[in-house]
């Protein structure tokens, strides 16, 4: 048949296109522009990759469905038209069953698959490593953050913290970056981040790790993962949580072992040791009447 074999020659160079233009793109289209991710594709945690793809994809059956969608009530639109000189209803038709379960079936499959997908992924991200490198326990308080770097013993007494401020101002206007609350993590290291509230509901989010958990009073979150890229990411406080919220930011410098264990030593040797408990809850950093020293520059 010449018109099969037309059109497998007319498939050919379509597929060297396609194929052309996806290799064409840059890491950041291919991750449909989230953040995260460095030029040559070097994500920053071990699951970061899963959710952009699950983002990507989602994206893509969904605009082939509305485009389709589309196509077809535009061509609909053109093809039915009133034209001159016709008056009336058209020919009304119902029940069409072909249709019908088509429509049916089409949106069941996508509804289906694409819980399938999140819930296939969710489950990973929700999974908690047996034995973390690194156990941290980070609290959200209004409207700062406190980290606890946990060791070994039960009670915590090896444990080292750091205890943050909200937002400072810089002389320039800008925010200090310096000033703000900063979560040492060591690259390449099994991570569980465990998170609790001193008083109302506080979202922990890191941007670029593309994953964000509420911190309630009452209830313990977890946050596994393992960070695979050195550099400084910023986060914030994603559930409105009061006046400030907006200044309820801190960073993540994900660094090497050593750097890691340096950090700790210096938090030891500041005497900030031992379980950040109930004692500290209600610290009072109210903007404006001044942090309490040194309490802002761990
Ligand atoms: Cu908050």
């Amino acid at each position: 048949m010449p018109s099969k074999r037309r059109l497998r020659w007319a498939a050919a160079p379509l597929g060297v296109a396609v194929a052309v233009a996806l290799a064409g793109c840059t890491t950041t289209e291919l991750n449909g522009y989230l953040p995260g991710f460095t030029d040559d594709g070097v994500q920053a945690t071990d699951r970061t990759e899963m959710i952009s793809g699950l983002w990507v994809n989602s994206w893509i059956v969904l605009l082939a469905v509305g485009v389709i969608t589309w196509g077809l009530m535009g061509w609909a639109a053109i093809a039915y038209r009133r034209r001159r000189g016709q008056s009336g209803l058209p020919v009304q038709l119902r029940y069409n069953m072909p249709i019908e379960i088509f429509y049916t079936i089409v949106p069941f499959v996508l509804v289906i698959g694409f819980f399938a997908f999140t819930a296939r992924d969710q489950a990973i991200l929700e999974t908690h490593w047996e034995d973390p490198d690194v156990s941290i326990t980070a609290i959200g308080k209004q409207w700062a953050w406190d980290f606890q770097y946990n060791g070994e013993e039960e009670d915590n007494a090896d444990a080292v913290w750091s205890m943050g401020v909200q937002a400072q101002p810089a002389p320039n206007g800008d925010i200090d970056q310096d000033a703000l609350p900063t979560l040492y993590l060591p690259v390449d290291k099994t991570v569980t981040i465990n998170l609790q509230s001193r008083d109302v509901i506080h979202s922990f989010w890191i941007i670029d790790f593309l994953y964000k958990k509420d911190m309630y009073i009452g209830r313990d979150n977890q946050w596994s993962f393992t960070p695979t890229r050195e550099g400084t990411f910023a986060g914030k406080c994603a559930e409105l949580c009061g006046e400030y919220h907006s200044m309820m930011l801190f960073n993540v410098k994900v660094v090497s072992e050593g750097e890691y264990e340096d950090y700790l030593a210096s938090l030891e040797s500041a005497g900030q040791t031992g379980d950040i408990n109930d004692a500290y809850d209600r610290l009072q950093n109210l903007p404006g009447t001044g942090a309490p020293e040194g309490e802002g520059e761990n």
